[in-house]
């Protein structure tokens, strides 16, 4: 049973604002420039209205087009009754309707929250729950969404936004800079996928200072493979980054490494972005047809979002000759990015330097005080771009403590990852402390899914452990202690899908135990059961 909120947590505000005095260094030095994410749009639109903004399956938009779309579409959602500070949770795959809809969201001065195609009904069910959103717009069908009675579906061929008439809303809904303007999706750390609030000052310094520091330019091409609702491909510089240059971006759920390779010689693009995995698949289709490398020369080809180790990095410069930029960042903020100028080591055996001269970076031991220089810590950080408190969740007080555990008492971001700092600031990841799967880039918070496990009637406990794996860098292999039989063990995952968990947290390997080994405290040892698995799991087996 939940105990009763306290008033601290009744009246924790859906995004937590920076300590007045960084506010003030943040506005003064120029990184927060108080407009709204509209504004900043319409202004994008307007300063080269004829170039090309977009390009997808449907054909190519302006920057013209993309504004016009916009203003009609919020002025629909505004005759639909959907009110200023809204949130409307959207889950689009990567064709026009994402930037689209996120842009009339924010037009209309609503709050979009950002899931990706990939997650279930599990996970949209617990967002529309924790934030009382009634309205979800996307362009998948899910099974089993619990909208209340007033919930509202967009999207799709039945889309009420088709038939209803409206005047288009020309100008934008007034917002505060420094209020919430979008919910992104941590990978989460917790039982409860966390959702992260960012504030228009925030977003816009990030996604400025991205387009920079990769020297962004009106004739640069970015193409999108990665979810667009992923922050890396929506602000690193991503989607907004290149719309902050006037560039064109080209949008595609192309999932084939062949096909992506033939997108950029298609399309004329200098930029794209991948994870770990697809990077890899990229060397492997090279590999085998060399041809492939001709067209990869030269482009810029940003990796991040898991471990990129050096010997991966430097084929992908060698093999691909494309120009390689390790990007290491997160859904909460700070971003750090490898640079051209820097040596060949510094580019393939780091994850790069903060984004922001005023991005802090403190690496803090287990102990939870500073290391010495030198010595490996969890980064833990803040600054204009870094959020102070995830959004509340005032209906799980448990979830609620360990989402605020994850700040120092003085609201420093503690990302749960384990770096070294080099004397030029550059950040080498070895690892993480925090109890999360990195599947390719993509995030199994593993207290999630043994919960969920853990429900099913002949299950006694689980436990999520990382196998390594030459493509996805790391699978999950659920170990499982059974209270009454059940076979074949591995339909188990059967029972997660129905619960509408994400395809991707489901495990890969199951593996029973008569019981799980434990700590002197009674956790479940994890460091004892990777131990203890087969060392044929550990060593062959293929990537689901
Ligand atoms: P998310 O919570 O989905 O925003 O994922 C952020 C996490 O992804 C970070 O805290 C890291 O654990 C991981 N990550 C992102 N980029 C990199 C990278 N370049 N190298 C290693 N890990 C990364
Ligand atoms: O993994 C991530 O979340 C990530 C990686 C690279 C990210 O959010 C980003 C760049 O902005």
């Amino acid at each position: 049973m939940n105990k009763p909120l306290t008033t601290s947590q009744l009246v924790q505000p859906a995004l937590t604002p920076w300590p007045e005095a960084l506010a003030q260094r943040y506005r003064q030095l120029g990184y927060w420039q108080d407009l709204s994410l509209a504004q900043w749009f319409a202004e994008r639109c307007q300063t080269c209205p004829e170039a090309l903004a977009l390009i997808d399956s449907e054909g190519p938009m302006s920057f013209a087009d993309l504004l016009e779309e916009v203003q009609q579409l919020a002025g629909k959602l505004r005759a639909l009754g959907i009110g200023r500070g809204e949130i409307i949770i959207l889950q689009q795959s990567n064709q026009r309707d994402l930037p689209l809809s996120l842009m009339a969201c924010l037009w209309a001065g609503c709050v979009p929250l950002l899931a990706l195609p990939g997650h279930g009904s599990h996970e949209v069910n617990s967002w529309l729950h924790q934030t009382g959103a009634r309205v979800l717009w996307r362009d998948t069908r899910l099974k089993n969404i619990l909208l209340p009675a007033d919930g509202l579906v967009l999207g799709g061929p039945t889309c009420p936004l088709l038939n209803i008439q409206a005047p288009p809303m020309h100008q934008p809904e007034p917002q505060d800079p420094e209020g919430l303007a979008l919910l992104l999706v941590s990978g989460g750390s917790t039982g409860t996928p966390k959702l992260i609030p960012r504030s228009h000052n925030d977003y816009l310094c990030c996604l400025r200072l991205s387009c920079q520091r990769c020297g962004i330019e009106a004739r640069h091409r970015y193409l999108c493979l990665l979810p667009s609702a992923h922050n890396f491909a929506l602000a690193s510089p991503g989607i907004l980054g290149f719309w902050q240059a006037a560039a064109c971006v080209v949008l595609s759920d192309e999932a084939m490494p062949k096909a992506q390779i033939q997108l950029l010689e298609r399309f004329k693009i200098t930029h794209t972005a991948l994870v770990p995995a697809q990077a890899l698949a990229w060397l492997n289709s090279c590999g085998k047809e060399p041809a492939l490398a001709g067209i990869t020369e030269g482009v810029q080809l940003q990796v991040g979002g898991a471990p990129l180790d050096a010997a991966t990095a430097l084929a992908l410069e060698n093999q691909l000759g494309v120009r390689l930029q390790q990007v290491f960042g997160m859904a909460e903020g700070v971003l750090h990015y490898t640079d051209a100028s820097d040596s060949e080591a510094l580019r393939t055996g780091t994850q790069g330097r903060p984004l922001c001269p005023l991005d802090e970076i403190c690496l803090l031991g287990l102990d939870g005080t500073p290391v010495a220089p030198g010595e490996a810590g969890e980064l833990c950080t803040q600054g204009p771009y870094t959020l102070r408190a995830y959004y509340p969740n005032h209906l799980d007080n448990e979830a609620q403590a360990k989402a605020a555990a994850s700040f120092t008492p003085g609201g420093w971001y503690r990302s749960g990852d384990w770096v070294l700092q080099l004397p030029s600031g550059h950040i080498q990841v070895l690892g993480r402390i925090k109890d999360q799967i990195n599947r390719g880039g993509e995030k199994i918070d593993c207290a999630e899914v043994e919960g969920l496990l853990r429900q099913h009637p002949a299950v006694l406990d689980a436990a999520l452990v990382a196998l390594a794996d030459p493509y996805m860098g790391e699978l999950a292999c659920a170990c499982i202690s059974l209270k009454a039989p059940f076979a074949p063990l591995a339909s188990l995952a059967d029972y997660l899908l129905k619960l509408g968990l994400a395809r991707y947290k489901i495990p890969a390997r199951w593996v029973s135990f008569d019981s799980l080994p434990q700590t002197a405290v009674g956790k479940v040892d994890k460091n004892a059961l990777r131990r203890a698995l087969p060392d044929s799991l550990t060593t062959s087996f293929n990537s689901i």
